[in-house]
């Protein structure tokens, strides 16, 4: 089975990183094609860095769906194009938010999602509402920590400063388990485990054992409905080649 892993920002460092994290826990037989977006913003921290970097995310999905992958990740805690890349693609998407809010929601009656910064805040709220699960969520803390400040091995400071932050949260949330808020926080996913004695889920890692589930069952993104294929048209400008065709 392939599945592609798609960071759809366009830092290669956050790219190998992911890519360690997903292979980890990758069944034998599973291949991560682990990509990024060609254009867009470096990191992925406000609605306009997203806009920005959905037309690069969508040429993936396109040219995965061509190579004939059999799911999709797009690792981005945002769950930036999710929608569109699944009207776009046949095989599975996965969103790494979706993913480990969902995976949490199965082993803890409630959570609370460790971010980055606090302007990162009001997007997982947004993500909470849309998914139905705001009633599971306690919390939603930022750390202060930019996504690139994350993009190679995390520092012995930063895993310090993200697992305090861990801590407050079971403290202070009354919480059974912790949801990582960046991508770049697959590495961490074990060591906190481990050191809070609480599922600490990270969703790069969530996402690709969920699309290898789905993708075993052979369940494929429904072509009714909301994510009908989108009809063809041309687009104008420099959007032009981004088109559906
Ligand atoms: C992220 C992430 O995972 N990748 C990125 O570019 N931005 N998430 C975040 N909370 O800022």
């Amino acid at each position: 089975m392939r599945i592609q892993l798609i960071n759809p920002n366009t830092t290669t460092a956050m790219t190998e990183k992911m890519a360690v994290a997903a292979r980890e826990v990758a069944a034998a037989g599973t291949h991560i094609l682990a990509v990024q977006s060609a254009t867009g913003p470096a990191s992925i921290e406000s609605a306009t860095d997203e806009a920005m970097a959905l037309p690069g995310l969508l040429a993936q999905i396109r040219a995965g769906e061509a190579a004939g992958v059999d799911a999709h990740v797009i690792a981005c805690f945002g769950d930036p194009g999710l929608r569109a890349a699944r009207e776009t693609a046949n095989a599975p998407v996965i969103g790494i938010a979706e993913a480990a809010m969902q995976m949490a929601c199965l082993v803890s009656a409630s959570f609370s999602v460790v971010t980055t910064l606090a302007r990162t805040v009001p997007t997982a709220h947004r993500l909470l509402e849309d998914y139905g699960m705001k009633s599971r969520c306690r919390r939603v803390r930022a750390t202060g920590i930019a996504v690139l400040e994350l993009e190679a091995q995390t520092s012995d400071l930063l895993r310090q400063k993200i697992g305090d932050e861990c801590r407050r949260a079971l403290a202070e949330d009354g919480v059974g388990a912790i949801v990582l808020g960046c991508a770049g926080m697959a590495d961490l996913c074990t060591e906190l485990t481990e050191q809070l004695g609480v599922p600490v889920i990270d969703g790069v890692t969530a996402a690709v054992k969920l699309a290898e589930a789905l993708a075993a069952l052979q369940i494929r993104t429904s072509k009714r409905g909301d994510y009908a294929l989108p009809s063809i048209k041309p687009y104008a400008g420099v959007m032009a080649q981004f088109a559906p065709a």
